[in-house]
């Protein structure tokens, strides 16, 4: 999609800090980490979220690259965090998959009662 910002991240017409990279997939540095590790696991294919008919066999590329990028950024003995925010009740403000990847410290975020 020509207006969305990860596509053009996925085309390498903006720049980002790439992790892994392959035909498919792309991972790179959160540009607001809200943990010392906050990488961003995107399809470069586009769909808006993980309900937007993705191929199964996608979806298990995309997931099956978070223990990589876990390894690559030294998480993967003390533990991280995977997240997909989807639509506006998830709060995803960027509508192009991506699944972050949490760690580096305790995790602040606590599940609470809804409003
Ligand atoms: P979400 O709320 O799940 O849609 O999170 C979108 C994330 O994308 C948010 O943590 C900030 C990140 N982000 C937004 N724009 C850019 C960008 O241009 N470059 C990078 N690296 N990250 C971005």
């Amino acid at each position: 999609m020509s207006d969305c910002i990860f596509c053009k991240i996925a085309a390498h017409e903006i720049p980002a800090s790439i992790v892994l990279e392959d035909d498919e997939i792309i991972a790179f540095e959160d540009v607001n980490p809200q943990l010392p590790v906050h990488v961003l696991l995107i399809p470069k294919e586009h769909y808006a979220n993980v309900g937007d008919a993705v191929p199964p066999e996608l979806l298990g590329k995309l997931f099956s690259k978070v223990g990589e990028v876990a390894r690559i950024k030294g998480v993967e003995e003390s533990g991280y965090r995977i997240i997909a925010n989807t639509g506006e009740d998830g709060r995803q403000t960027v509508h192009h998959l991506h699944v972050h990847v949490l760690g580096g410290a305790q995790m602040p975020i606590r599940m609470g009662p809804a409003d």
